[in-house]
């Protein structure tokens, strides 16, 4: 397609800008600053209807994650509306057309005829060349003098709500073509793009996330094109839905156990327990949450139920609950206690709900699986926003079952349902994750010791014990430990550890909790391997986490905080062997501007590259992070650090996987100039961080 008119008109304005920049003195990274502005016009479609978390997965807000910064997209969608000005509820008459006036875009994009196709508005299609023409002159006199694509409407799979595909294809796309050639605006073909994807349309009109990553990308790519910029590296294998990418940010959270095992001094509940026995004497949420807060985790877990059936809310399903307890005379709520403090104090709240349940009398039958449901909802839906659902693999045994005092085994792979419980999280709680040893959005990483493998992987194929289908508790589990390179799912490892012998307190523990540096190197160990960190810290018998852990979970924080305190790299010159079609967007500089969205990548295919940072001055320093940008996948296999001694390179640290960070650490180190080696990458490597760090001597 040739630039038009406005394409040049464009052009000349970016021109203007640089040159003035050169006039005005100011520098290369000023000019590289302009944020250009694109303003998405459209119906639902655009809008992002029927689209789990539209905010983030509507065609716009990909489209904005594909073009990164330098660019400001901005959804000005409007469900229902037409082209036509005779149409039921014309696009040109809604507060969405002001204010996407208002924004000052530099491109517009418009995407509007699905609605038209309706019979009620398509009798006036002889209007429709000229409504749509009368459109751009008006969005082509916005002051900001915007350049304007028109997208052709999506395929109906066949339509909803009169929607028609024939007419779409037949009537519409034809009148489509000719305002463009008329109007010399270029045409997205988003019909093209996505006929024959009737998966992506789950209610035959609305793409769902997918489907608009596709209309992204056909945009995205048209863009790419029309201001010669490189197109960023295709995604690599499985990657991540935005959920996870949050997810993997938290890095370190709090497990909390709590249950009248706390009052027991047991680990494991038989469910015969009488609820009178917890009566935390000072339970106290707030300082819990603060104490978490203080320490650096971004959120807590709690274990709402655990094996013994014991609920710390007042489940309407079962009497073995709080409602029981002496404590607050049977009118307390835990969950809900710490769910507030959490909020109150920014910490992501999750919750644990043991799908065994040694109390109940129907457990193994399939009444069960509808009480575990039933009390699933309770949480999903009474306690604000939930990060983190934690499916625990631990399954059957013996226990009390309402007075039975028997053995009972279910079979892991059915008994649950798992598809459909989840669903129920997905419905109730859509941005939270689900992690069991399966998944489906965060693995078990195999141990509960808190550490994964050197090698691994966010990809994982899970599978069964003797090979077959896996379920929670019926899996190959050690293999969490690498996850798979070239793993069907995107499942990142999270690791869970307490900081005592045990998950829940026992005094005869009090002595016995793990010491600041050996949860630094349980850090190193989990967070450092591409992996979380969730680390358990149970409650006392007041109800407070005890002085010892508390302690332990400062000095940890002194020791994070000394050690990341000051990263050498801010500041130096950074050159790379090679740059994405030698784009400014993929400069090897990203790699240590600090920004997690910036990235350097070398064309496709290159899978050997290399970064070197420059000091001015020597830096010494013992601990390096590695960081891939891995919402376009998990790429390297095998990377070096090296240092400059002044005549060659001498290697420093090496390692297999990086993923979202990779940390090592080795003996201080002094030099000019270190080098970051990769030796193996699946793909094109993306590096989003490349930063070195020097912990001061320990007072
Ligand atoms: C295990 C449970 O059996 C432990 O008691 C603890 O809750 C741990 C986190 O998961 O499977």
């Amino acid at each position: 397609m040739n630039i038009s008119s406005e394409g040049i008109r464009h052009l000349r304005s970016i021109v203007w800008a640089v040159a003035l920049s050169v006039l005005v003195g100011a520098t290369e990274s000023d000019s590289a600053e302009k944020i250009l502005k694109i303003a998405c016009i459209g119906n639902s479609i655009t809008y992002g209807a029927g689209i789990q978390d539209r905010i983030n997965n509507s065609y716009p807000a990909q489209l904005q994650r594909m073009l990164g910064k330098g660019w400001d997209v901005r959804n000005f969608g409007s469900s229902g509306r037409t082209l036509l000005q005779h149409g039921d509820y014309p696009y040109r008459n809604e507060r969405e057309f002001e204010e996407a006036k208002n924004f000052g875009p530099d491109v517009v994009i418009m995407k509007l005829g699905t609605n038209d196709s309706k019979p009620q508005n398509w009798k006036y299609k002889d209007e429709f060349v000229v409504d749509y023409e009368a459109l751009i002159d008006d969005v082509q006199k916005f002051p900001s003098l915007p350049r304007v694509y028109l997208c052709t409407p999506v395929p109906a799979f066949p339509g909803d709500w009169g929607i028609s595909d024939s007419v779409i294809r037949n009537d519409v796309i034809p009148r489509l073509l000719i305002v463009a050639g008329r109007k010399r605006v270029s045409i997205i073909d988003l019909y093209s793009a996505l006929t024959g994807k009737a998966e992506f349309f789950p209610d035959r009109v609305h793409p769902d996330k997918d489907g608009a990553r596709l209309m992204a990308k056909t945009i995205y790519d048209t863009i790419c094109r029309d201001y010669s910029m490189t197109k960023a590296p295709e995604p690599f294998g499985a990657v991540p839905t935005i959920r996870q990418l949050a997810w993997q940010d938290l890095e370190y959270c709090g497990f909390v156990h709590f249950t009248v095992n706390t009052f027991t001094n047991k680990e494991w509940g038989y469910g015969d327990e009488s609820p009178s026995l917890f009566n935390p004497s000072d339970f106290n949420a707030d300082e819990i949450a603060a104490v978490a807060r203080n320490v650096g985790m971004k959120g807590l877990i709690l274990t709402c139920k655990h094996h013994d059936g014991f609920c710390l809310w007042p489940s309407q399903y079962t009497e073995h609950s709080v409602k029981k307890s002496p404590w607050k005379q049977g009118k307390g709520d835990v969950v809900k206690e710490l769910a507030d403090a959490c909020r109150t104090y920014g910490l992501k709240f999750g919750i644990y709900l043991s799908p065994w349940d040694r109390s109940q009398k129907d457990y193994g039958k399939p009444e069960y699986v509808a009480f575990y449901r039933n009390q699933l909802r309770e949480l999903l839906t009474n306690y604000g926003d939930i990060s983190e659902v934690w499916f625990d693999g631990a399954n059957g045994g013996d226990g009390y079952y309402g007075g039975a005092r028997e053995t009972r085994t279910i079979d892991r792979t059915t008994y649950y349902g798992w598809q459909e419980t989840w669903s129920l999280v997905r419905q109730l709680q859509p941005n939270a994750v689900i992690f069991s040893d399966v998944g489906p959005d965060v693995r078990w990483v195999g141990n509960e010791n808190g550490y994964a493998g050197e090698t691994c992987w966010s990809t994982y194929t899970p599978i069964g014990e003797r090979g077959d289908a896996p379920a929670p508790g019926y899996t190959r589990y050690q293999e969490g430990i690498e996850g798979h390179r070239g793993g069907e799912h995107w499942l990142p490892p999270e690791c869970d550890v307490s900081i005592r012998p045990g998950w829940f307190y026992h005094a005869g523990e009090d002595t016995s909790v793990k010491t600041p540096a050996a949860l630094l190197d349980l850090y190193f160990r989990s967070v450092g391997r591409n992996a979380s960190l969730l680390l358990n810290v149970p409650p006392d018998r007041r109800g407070r986490i005890h002085d010892a852990d508390a302690r332990a979970l400062k000095g940890l924080k002194r020791l994070l905080d000394a050690t990341f305190a000051d990263n050498l790299v801010i500041g130096a010159r950074c050159s790379a062997s090679e740059v994405r079609g030698n784009d400014q967007h993929f400069a090897a500089q990203n790699a240590i501007d600090a920004d997690k969205e910036s990235y350097w990548a070398t064309d496709d295919s290159v899978t050997e590259a290399s970064l070197i940072v420059e000091f001015d001055k020597p830096k010494t320093f013992d601990c390096i992070m590695v960081q891939e940008h891995i919402a376009l996948g998990q790429r390297i296999e095998a990377f070096s650090v090296d240092v400059w001694n002044e005549k060659d390179w001498k290697k420093s640290a090496g390692g297999t996987t990086v993923g979202h960070k990779r940390l090592l650490r080795v003996a201080p180190t002094t030099t000019t100039k270190v080098r970051l080696v990769i030796i193996k990458s699946g793909d094109c490597p993306t590096i989003s961080n490349f930063a070195l760090y020097k912990t001061p001597p320990s007072r």
